[in-house]
């Protein structure tokens, strides 16, 4: 068996010279045109990023590598007894393209398990914060506190960095960086809101089933993580937070300053906040009736909410044109264990009303739940404060993000740097038509 950096290294090879042809041969060919509405449209539908991590195709969904989120599913290892494939399986598919087989996904698990430990300094730091900062805020300070460790950093201060070679140190921050997140994530939780009572690791538990083991919650918990850190792993690299962390890689930053960067972008309400806000949306409703409420009541609740002007969230979406299969596949999960929960049995009877009212009284373009629909109500149902959310987001994105930018370092992509044009400019080049 070939372990994973000896088949990064075959990949790699085989990748580059694919972009060096591309570039050599056909670098002046044009893949699209730029409109006015898409510079002002925060570049909305411009193909302008290259990532082999996952691409979203509007009609079918989100596909990792080329696999869809049922192949995925059905197609990595599993923990033994377990549901939901090991979150390691899904970063050993995101990194090498391939799915991996239980001996290579074991020497994941073995290197995630050796590196995890997280050093003290960096629970001093979290320990001083005050208690109100804001998680992810907590999250990301930790991050950017082990900078310091470094390999990449350490490396370029001592001229040993090459473009060639300068990836293999990207991977050595990688897997040192991504198995501490889902540890400090919850050493966060208990501390915040558990009275700072920390249950210490279990060395047996993989990944995913090890994090719901720090956080204290039972079965099937550890399955939820698995599968809530694989389906937002990844949702092609234009999304704010893995295009962030792209950028910030992009001039030669180590994987510790762009991931912090990447959470950072996660915690705007548009983006990485949009569970919340369908959770709230949700739990306004229950509260107002105090029941599971009629077609009737649940039509004049949507129309309450866009009569005031605003959106109704977990619906739409910017890029997929049809139903999202990662909330199709979490819908599956609750009706499985969340049968009996008041709150998922709204999102059920949502799901079967509120599309047909945006579809046929707004100029939505998607009318169908999205993730985040649904995710809320799930985190909740285990008891999950709604400030921690975005937390568990991150620990997902980590996976796909630092995919994303082992890959940027080893096809030698250049730093980013788009331009920009005035008003003034746009305006001139209208009349100029
Ligand atoms: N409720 C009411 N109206 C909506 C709507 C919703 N959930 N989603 C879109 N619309 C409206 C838009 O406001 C827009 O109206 P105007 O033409 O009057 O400006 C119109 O429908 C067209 O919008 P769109 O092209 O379909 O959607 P956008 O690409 O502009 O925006 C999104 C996409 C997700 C921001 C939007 O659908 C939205 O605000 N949804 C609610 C918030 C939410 O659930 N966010 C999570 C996104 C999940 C993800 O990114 O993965």
């Amino acid at each position: 068996m070939l372990g994973i950096k000896e088949k990064l290294k075959e990949k790699v090879e085989i990748q580059r010279e694919e972009v060096t042809k591309l570039l050599k041969n056909y670098g002046d060919v044009k893949i699209g045109d730029i409109t006015i509405a898409q510079v002002i449209g925060g570049m909305r539908g411009l193909k302008v990023l290259v990532t082999d991590i996952s691409y979203l195709d509007p009609f079918e969904g989100i596909r990792y590598r080329g696999y869809t989120v049922d192949e995925v599913l059905e197609k990595l290892p599993k923990p033994k007894g377990a549901e939901m494939p090991y979150d390691e399986a899904q970063f050993y598919l995101l990194m090498t393209g391939d799915i991996p087989t239980e001996e290579e996904v074991r020497e994941v698990i073995d290197i995630f398990k050796e590196k995890r430990k997280v050093p003290n300094y960096v629970y001093r730091v979290l320990d001083s914060m005050p208690r109100e900062a804001r998680p992810d805020v907590m999250l990301a300070v930790a991050v950017g506190t082990m900078q310091q460790e470094s390999v990449f950093a350490k490396a370029y201060a001592e001229n040993k960095i090459t473009k060639q070679n300068a990836w293999e140190y990207m991977f050595e921050d990688v897997l040192n960086l991504l198995p501490k997140i889902p540890m400090i994530a919850a050493y966060i939780y208990r501390l915040k809101y558990k009275n700072n009572e920390q249950i210490p690791q279990n060395p047996d538990l993989d990944f995913g089933g090890n994090f719901a083991y720090m956080m204290g919650i039972d079965k099937p918990y550890d399955d939820f993580s698995r599968l809530y850190f694989i389906l937002l792993s990844d949702h092609e690299s234009g999304n704010v937070s893995a295009h962030t962390t792209h950028l910030v890689a992009s001039a030669w930053a180590d994987a510790y300053y762009s991931l912090a960067a990447g959470i950072n972008g996660l915690s705007g309400p548009l983006h990485g906040g949009a569970t919340q806000e369908a959770l709230k949306w949700f739990q306004e409703l229950l509260k107002k009736l105090n029941k599971i409420p009629t077609k009737q009541e649940l039509e004049q609740f949507c129309w309450d909410t866009l009569n005031a002007g605003q959106v109704i969230p977990g619906y739409g979406h910017a890029v997929l044109r049809n139903k999202d299969p990662r909330f199709e596949t979490q819908l599956k999960f609750g009706e499985q264990y969340l049968a009996n929960d008041n709150l998922f049995k709204l999102v059920i009877v949502a799901y079967k009303i509120v599309p047909n009212i945006l579809k046929h009284y707004t100029s939505i373009k998607n009318p169908w739940p999205n993730v985040d629909n649904i995710s809320g109500t799930i985190h909740s149902h285990y008891g999950i404060p709604e400030d921690f959310f975005s937390v568990l987001f991150d620990i997902s994105i980590a996976i796909g993000s630092l995919s994303n930018i082992l890959w940027d370092r080893a096809l030698e992509y250049p730093i980013g740097r788009p331009r920009s044009v005035t008003i003034d400019q746009l305006s001139k080049f209208v009349t100029n038509k």
